[in-house]
């Protein structure tokens, strides 16, 4: 990480701009989003999430995408809210086999208040075992918020999903405006942002371009930035629909890290069905973090081991440490230093 440079974060980034660079020559792109990332992160690091389906399937929206809507029939199981006992086992499972990031998923269009004395007791309890927190439950108002940034959440995640344009091909239940109010929500409790998207879906280049626009011109750059490849699941709208070019994939990864040049670029979900090759690009292009775990919420992902490997492969050191504004450089190298063999010896001795 280069600590002299001296970012320039946009908030102004116009359509024709991220056009212009969707439109590079791949190598330049590719060039351009590398510089970016290696002036702001340490590039042979990826930051390793894990994520549990905390109440499973029965959802009243209609998200195309999606296997766990009430609405298509795709042979989920549903299930209930999970005990906290339960997640409180999946996190320090998860804990145990390297994650440093424990994001808890559950298919609500929003939550209900009985539900929150769970789900806060639920963010204190993985909390307690030294992980950081993600939770993603849906629409949320100011005072839901509120009570999850008071038990300690670090992370909400709620994505826009695609562009302005294209997302009432997409979803009908709720609207974008709903969707930047619960991030406005968020953001006003002083809670870190996971925001994203999905590729794939059938949507054009300039709807990719739109999608990154909405995230990089918000008054603050969500933290975290998942970009998901859409997994087509049986029963769903979108079930046949087309396969994305890898490299269009890899493009939008390349343009969100030269957008948002100080935020984790997350190789979201997809990666199952991706060889290793297009993973290593995704890296290249200055995706920094990635779902670890043989589940996303209902659908595989790779094998923790195959990730090892893949890890071993590259040299790509899982990400142990966040560096905090408050702490000197000297105090939050050592701490990292510590950090990176503690996890060295986890992955690098499984993967043997
Ligand atoms: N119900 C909450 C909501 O929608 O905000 C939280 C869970 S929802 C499953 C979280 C995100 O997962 C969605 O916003 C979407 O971006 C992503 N997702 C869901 N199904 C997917 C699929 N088949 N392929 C890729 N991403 C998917
Ligand atoms: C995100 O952007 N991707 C994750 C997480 N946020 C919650 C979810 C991916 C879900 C993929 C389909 C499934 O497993 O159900
Ligand atoms: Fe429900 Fe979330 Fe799936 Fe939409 S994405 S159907 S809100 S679980």
């Amino acid at each position: 990480m280069n600590a002299s440079f001296a970012p320039t974060i946009r908030h102004d980034w116009t359509r024709a701009e991220i056009t212009a660079l969707f439109a590079l020559p791949f190598s330049d792109l590719m060039f351009q989003a590398q510089s970016v990332h290696r002036a702001h992160f340490y590039p042979n690091e990826v930051q390793v999430s894990t994520l549990c389906s905390i109440k499973t399937g029965a959802c009243p929206e209609d998200c195309a995408y999606c296997p766990q809507s009430a609405r298509y029939d795709t042979g989920l199981e549903r299930e209930k809210l999970m005990a906290v006992e339960k997640v409180i086992e999946e996190a320090k499972a998860a804990k145990a086999s390297g994650a440093t990031r424990f994001c808890m998923g559950a298919a609500w269009r929003s939550p209900k208040n009985k539900d929150m004395p769970y789900v806060t007791t639920m963010v204190q309890g993985v909390k307690a075992l030294g992980l950081e927190t993600c939770m993603t439950l849906g629409m949320l108002d100011e005072s839901q918020a509120q009570e999850l940034a008071k038990a300690g959440l670090d992370y909400y995640n709620h994505n826009l999903d695609t562009s302005p344009e294209y997302y009432g091909e997409i979803i009908t239940t709720r609207t974008y405006q709903d969707r930047l109010e619960t991030l406005s929500n968020v953001r006003k409790a002083g809670m870190k942002v996971c925001c994203g998207g999905i590729v794939g879906m059938g949507e054009e280049e300039s709807d990719r371009a739109g999608l990154l626009q909405q995230l990089a011109n918000m008054p603050e750059h969500p933290e975290s930035v998942p970009i998901n490849m859409l997994v087509k699941v049986g029963g769903t709208p979108l079930e046949n629909e087309a396969d994305l070019d890898p490299f269009d994939f890899i493009r939008t990864i390349a343009v969100a890290r030269i957008l948002m040049p100080q935020s984790h670029v997350r190789l979201s979900a997809g990666r199952e069905q991706m060889n290793e090759q297009t993973q290593a690009m995704a890296f290249l292009a200055g995706a920094n973090s990635i779902f670890y775990g043989e589940k996303l919420l209902t659908t595989p992902n790779p094998e923790a081991n195959k990730d090892m490997q893949l890890f071993k492969k590259l040299g790509i050191k899982p990400e142990a440490y966040e560096v905090h504004e408050d702490e000197s450089e000297q105090e939050a190298s050592i701490v990292h230093q510590l950090q990176e063999a503690a996890m060295d010896s986890m992955f690098y001795n499984a993967a043997k």
